[in-house]
């Protein structure tokens, strides 16, 4: 199907309380069959919730707005799907090749769906090492550029934290703590880093959003949800953790953007599955509270 047909087969989402989710996690963020489980889970949060979940992908070249169990269950075990950011997603679809969407492919393509809400687990950030390698997410730009509001539970503390912060600042991305003053950091609940922009609750959030796009801003806001406390992990074993694997990473010679799916998968042997447990919990929680804000919106 040629790209102007599949774009009118794009459906207009904008009067449903829809919530978005990622496949690069899935393909590339855990092991299999724990990814598979997750994915569904997800989506079962976002319906318990009241709201509904759209997994994005892009399938033999066609873009997915809503994958099928069975396309879940196939991507979930698909080794040669490749990771989509914004730069690949014209290649995916002219080669008719099957891959999985980032952060920042997924919000391009809920926006085009007119979703509003996205929930994940982790973004992507300004890495250690930036003054080197440069290496910073397409996913920070993407905040600036699209107009699809992500839930996450916070950097992930593989990344330089307080540079991510100031790109975000720099960028006039709001960054929502969601029942937290302090910046969670995937893996922890709170962290030194106080933040500006605090809710209470999933209607203020909805709030917030329905303000931004009354004034045009035409961009997303970050909404930071900490990991359950029962799951959080402490920073110091993680922080050992995330050095190994960054050191594995330098002999390994590892860049551009096979540089996050290394360290996700290096962390998780690291810490015998306890990363994955925590992950897998963290991305529920996105998941339902997601969809309580997509219900908001919709009120
Ligand atoms: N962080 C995580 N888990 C993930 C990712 C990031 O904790 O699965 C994935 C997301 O899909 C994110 C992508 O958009 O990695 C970022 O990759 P990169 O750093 O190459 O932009
Ligand atoms: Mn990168």
């Amino acid at each position: 199907m040629d790209i102007s047909e599949q774009i009118k087969n794009i459906p207009d989402l904008s009067s449903h309380p829809a919530v978005a989710l990622e496949t690069t996690v899935l393909t590339h963020g855990m092991p299999y069959p724990q990814n598979v489980e997750c994915a569904l889970a997800c989506e079962e949060e976002i319906r318990r919730a009241g709201a509904e979940p759209y997994t994005i992908g892009i399938i033999n070249g066609q873009i997915k707005i809503g994958l099928t169990k069975e396309d879940i269950i196939a991507l979930g075990q698909n080794h040669s799907a490749i990771k989509v950011s914004r730069k690949d997603i014209p290649y995916c679809v002219t080669e008719g090749l099957t891959g999985s969407t980032t952060v920042a492919a997924t919000m391009i393509l809920a926006n085009l769906a007119h979703i509003k809400i996205f929930s994940t687990g982790g973004i992507g950030g300004v890495h250690r090492g930036f003054n080197e390698t440069m290496d910073v997410s397409a996913d920070l730009d993407e905040f600036s550029r699209t107009d699809v509001n992500v839930i996450c539970a916070g950097p992930k503390a593989i990344l330089d934290i307080p540079r991510t912060m100031e790109y975000l600042e720099t960028q006039g991305v709001p960054v929502i703590g969601y029942q937290t003053s302090t910046l969670p950091l995937f893996y922890t609940r709170t962290s030194k880093y106080a933040l500006d922009i605090h809710a209470s609750s999933a209607k203020d959030i909805a709030e917030m959003i329905k303000v931004g796009d009354a004034l045009k801003l035409h961009q997303a806001s970050l909404i930071v949800n900490p990991i359950p406390e029962k799951f959080s992990l402490d920073p110091t074993f993680m922080e050992e953790k995330i050095e190994e694997a960054l050191k594995m990473m330098e002999k390994d010679q590892i860049h551009g953007k096979r540089v996050t799916p290394y360290l996700l998968d290096k962390l998780v042997g690291l810490t015998q599955g306890k990363s994955l447990e925590s992950n897998i919990a963290l991305i529920k929680n996105n998941a339902y509270v997601g969809g309580l804000i997509a219900k908001e919106l919709k009120k």
